[in-house]
């Protein structure tokens, strides 16, 4: 898929924004300075922005997300300071400041939500592709999900379901090897490629650190949803740069593992070699494009810092859902 200029640049502005984000919240983690168990998302960053570019910021198109959610609330067009925010607990967070880095969420832009239940995102988003089905929105879900979340029963309920009803429903399995500290081989039988393909659901795997793959692979897979053929799978094998979550010692890796991962499968390194070398992109204009991002991020953390709190009369509030 041939891009212009301005959307590589686009494309390559959240990458980073996601990035320079983490780094700041990294350091703030380290700090002691965020509440709840902050999940990374560095080195995914060209599966969010890559299956993204084919959505509608809008509540039509909706993404269901996990534990590991700021990529995808970027990516989905969601709002950086109001993230910070709501990563620090402060009232004029995505959710008020009550749900913190795992429930960040914003329905305007279609984000609905990071999630503390892994594979959940399956059938959430199932939900909400069958509703666009029967309501006839034209509209699309993603769900996002990661390799451990993939053994479990209601992700493969929701395949069998999308496939059954032809549900405008894409499947990304975020495969960065790991559940927790467990590496895949000692938990996964078979191959996801074929798990899907096993219900009949159109399935490829792709290189999830190359953002040109990602593109293509979500723009088959969402016209398909979008103009009635169902449902479909995308296995995205994606580089882990933090530790699962932050303040976890690590001791399930290799020494080297995550240098070596930063070294070889840096999705926007990969990105800048083939757009300066394409000379689609101006080796300056991502340099412009890494500095405004890195200002993005720290302004948005500083301000989150010292930002309010949810007042005690809102302990009440947000509680059930109105209809
Ligand atoms: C239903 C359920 N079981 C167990 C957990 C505990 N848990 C939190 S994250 C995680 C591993 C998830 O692995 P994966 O889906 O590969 O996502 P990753 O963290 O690698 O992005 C587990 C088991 C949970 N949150 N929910
Ligand atoms: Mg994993």
């Amino acid at each position: 898929m041939a891009l212009s200029n301005e959307k590589l640049v686009a494309a390559y502005s959240q990458m980073r924004l996601i990035r320079a984000f983490e780094d700041y919240l990294h350091e703030a983690a380290e700090e002691n300075n965020i509440f709840g168990f902050a999940h990374l998302y560095a080195g995914a960053e060209a599966c969010a922005v890559g299956v993204c570019y084919h959505l509608e910021q809008t509540p039509q198109d909706i993404v269901t997300s996990t534990h590991r959610a700021h990529g995808h609330f970027i990516a989905k067009g969601g709002d950086v300071v109001r993230l910070a925010h709501e990563i620090f607990g402060r009232r004029d967070g995505s959710g008020g400041g009550k749900g913190g880095t795992m429930h960040v969420a914003d329905w305007a832009v279609g984000m609905h939500g990071g999630n503390g239940i892994i594979g959940a995102s399956a059938p959430h988003a199932l939900g909400a592709a069958f509703s666009a089905k029967f309501k006839k929105t034209g509209g699309v879900a993603v769900a996002f999900g990661g390799d451990g979340a993939s053994n479990q029963g209601a992700v493969f309920e929701a395949m069998n379901f999308a496939k059954a009803y032809a549900l405008p429903v894409v499947f990304v399995l975020e495969d960065n090897g790991y559940a927790e500290s467990t590496h895949k081989t000692y938990t996964t039988a078979g191959d996801p490629v074929s798990r899907a393909a096993g219900f009949g659901i159109p399935a490829t795997a792709v290189d999830g650190a190359d953002f040109f793959a990602v593109i293509d692979a979500a723009g088959t897979a969402i016209e398909r949803a979008r103009t009635g053929g169902g449902p479909s799978f995308i296995h995205c094998d994606v580089p882990l740069f933090h530790a699962h979550f932050e303040g976890d010692q690590e001791t399930y890796r290799a020494d080297g593992e995550v240098a070596k991962l930063r070294a070889d499968r840096d999705c926007l390194k990969n990105f800048r070699d083939r757009v300066i070398g394409e000379k689609l992109v101006a080796e300056a204009e991502l340099d412009r494009i890494d500095e405004s991002a890195t200002q993005q991020a720290a302004a948005a953390i500083a301000a989150a810092k010292n930002a309010p709190q949810p007042p005690s009369d809102a302990l009440y509030t947000d509680v059930y859902a109105t209809y």
